[in-house]
């Protein structure tokens, strides 16, 4: 079976240090060992209420920031999911035979039909994800931890369709980090970063100014107590930035406990900034050089590969269930 990666973002705005360390770290890693293809996931994009000027414009953004978090568009197929259609046509067919309860179960309904109301495509989401992923036939999705109920989802219905129809799909494994697989908001670490928080402090976004990224590590939300340690009950604002430390400098968690253990609160923010800010730059200046006009063309010529490799999976379900 070959080994295929398939991973999705919404091009809803701004990245962040989030998306980062949860996903682009590993796409980039399994490029090396995986048939690669990342996604700019458009149709759930529109499952929230936006302007089409910005959709149009965050979608270019967002394939850049693919390339610029190190997706290499030579060995890994990067695409808009609205440029292949199939995707919709496969979530359709996983669709009809999925029951409802586990979709009203969804935490991701819950929370958004909260902000948005009870919309059709946000209780759809997790049906069109497991048709983004089953379309390829991928065996790994490389997500965050807020993504773990979606997958069992994908791995249910996958399994359900084989047990109904024959083998077409593989099971796909969820890959997540095991530092940063949910990276915490600095103002409030109780709440993953996220890039709709109101909060302009508590995210971190990839391409932002150093200043800015500076300002926001010294205002971060820290807990009682003096001690950097690493315990999420006691010190969930510390152990959020031991975290993010770690993965921007490479030491091990005891490692940062061991040399910063006993310093002020204030010295550890200004280092872990120091860390990201550095670590930011080479991204940050990768996504200044890139040309829109060039990301267009490996879009358009990318997604018809996309397409021709979509419809194979297609043509065999099609023939499993009978429509053709
Ligand atoms: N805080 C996070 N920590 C680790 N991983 C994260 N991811 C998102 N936030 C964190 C991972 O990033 C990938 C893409 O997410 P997305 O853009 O498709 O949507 P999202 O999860 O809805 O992102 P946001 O920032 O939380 O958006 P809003 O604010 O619009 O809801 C996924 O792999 C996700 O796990």
């Amino acid at each position: 079976m070959t080994k295929r990666v398939f991973s999705g973002m919404q091009p809803t705005g701004s990245v962040h240090l989030g998306n980062l360390i949860g996903a682009f770290n590993n796409w980039v890693t399994m490029q090396d060992e995986y048939d690669a293809i990342y996604c700019v996931v458009d149709f759930h994009a529109i499952t929230m209420p936006h302007e089409p000027a910005e959709l149009r414009v965050n979608r270019t953004y967002l394939a850049k920031a693919f390339i610029a978090a190190g997706v290499d568009p030579e060995r890994s197929l990067i695409y808009r999911q609205a440029d292949v259609p199939q995707h919709a046509e496969l979530m359709w067919i996983l669709g009809a035979d999925t029951p409802f309860g586990p979709l009203t179960r969804m935490t991701q309904f819950k929370d958004k039909s909260e902000k948005a109301g009870e919309r059709f495509g946000l209780f759809a989401y997790p049906l069109l994800q497991a048709a983004d992923i089953l379309i390829h036939k991928a065996t790994a999705v490389p997500v965050g931890d807020d993504q773990t109920q979606h997958l069992e989802l994908t791995r249910d219905i996958a399994q359900r369709f084989n047990g109904m129809y024959g083998e077409v799909f593989p099971v796909p494994e969820r890959i997540t980090p095991e530092i940063g697989a949910r990276v915490m908001s600095l103002q409030d670490p109780t709440s993953k970063m996220s890039k709709s928080d109101p909060d302009q402090n508590a995210t971190v976004m990839l391409f932002e100014d150093p200043d800015r990224v500076m300002k926001k590590f010294k205002r971060a939300v820290t807990d009682s107590g003096t001690e950097v340690r690493y315990d999420w009950d006691e010190k969930p604002g510390i152990s959020n930035l031991i975290e993010i430390f770690s993965v921007f400098s490479g030491a091990s968690i005891p490692e940062i406990e061991a040399e910063w253990g006993e310093s002020l609160y204030g010295h550890f923010k200004v280092a872990v900034g120091e860390a990201v800010v550095e670590g930011l730059r080479p991204l940050r200046e990768k996504f200044e050089s890139l040309d829109d006009g060039e990301v267009e063309g490996i879009l358009t010529s990318h997604a018809a590969r996309g397409r021709e490799m979509a419809e194979d999976t297609l043509g065999e379900v099609r023939a499993a269930i009978g429509l053709a």
